[in-house]
């Protein structure tokens, strides 16, 4: 399976995609059995990993039980280097493009690579791209870095480019979890029209009506966290 290639497919037939994000900080294994069937009912594509503070406790359990109970593909949202299983099936190999912090432009991926090394994980680069959004985030606290401005829609546009000249095969647009605002609706067009690698978007998305207005925009994948992890029926 070549998790990359589908979601270049996707991208040329116009299939959007749909990722619910798990942060096992958020989640104890008991809770799971009831997540992951409401998972299997809801339009979900992929299952995303990930969080940016917690030290890796249950992830390995975790991806081995969402393994066994689902069939969607599981991808690593590493907040840092101690996030890698290699029961999940790909990682989201981050590059923080708006920061400035270079412990998160190259630092804990070089920690990750002896990890990575030993994993079969398939590895997507992936530009990451964190927006202002109304409040203080965990991402931005975490990393330390400042998220650009949310009406410098060219410059954001720019920056994304930028990743994909470097090499990133997704770009993400991030409002943080949890988020006010969300990442404009006319941003998300900006971006999507000047790149053409995929364009994922999340953070702040809390309606069917936001999944929709950001899939018409030109995102190929929405990400949801928190409005799941509030509502376990949200996608009924
Ligand atoms: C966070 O983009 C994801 O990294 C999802 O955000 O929790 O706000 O849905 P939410």
């Amino acid at each position: 399976r070549d998790l990359y290639q589908e979601i270049l497919k996707a991208q040329h037939q116009k299939q959007k995609l749909l990722a619910i994000l798990l942060d096992p900080d958020k989640l104890t294994l008991e809770s799971i059995t009831n997540l992951v069937s409401k998972i299997s009912q809801s339009p979900a594509t992929h299952i995303l990993v990930g969080g940016s503070s917690f030290e890796g406790n249950h992830l390995e359990e975790l991806i081995l039980f969402l393994k066994q109970n689902s069939h969607l593909p599981i991808l690593l949202f590493p907040g840092n280097s101690t996030q890698i299983s290699a029961a999940a099936d790909g990682i989201l190999f981050l590059q923080l493009l708006s920061g400035r912090n270079s412990e998160y432009l190259v630092e804990q991926q070089i920690k990750a690579v002896p990890v990575l090394e030993k994993t079969n994980l398939e590895i997507i680069s992936t530009g990451y791209i964190l927006i202002e959004s109304g409040s203080e985030t965990a991402v931005e606290r975490v990393s330390q870095t400042k998220p650009l401005d949310r009406n410098n829609f060219d410059y954001v546009a720019q920056t994304a480019k930028a990743g994909e000249f470097i090499g990133n095969k997704l770009i993400y647009l991030e409002a943080g979890s949890g988020a006010q605002k969300a990442v404009p609706i006319e941003m998300i067009t900006t971006v999507a029209k000047r790149i053409s690698v995929p364009l994922i978007v999340g953070g702040g998305i809390r309606s069917k009506h936001g999944i929709e207005e950001a899939f018409t925009a030109g995102a190929d994948m929405v990400v949801i966290g928190t409005a799941f992890e509030n509502d376990l029926n949200f996608f009924d």
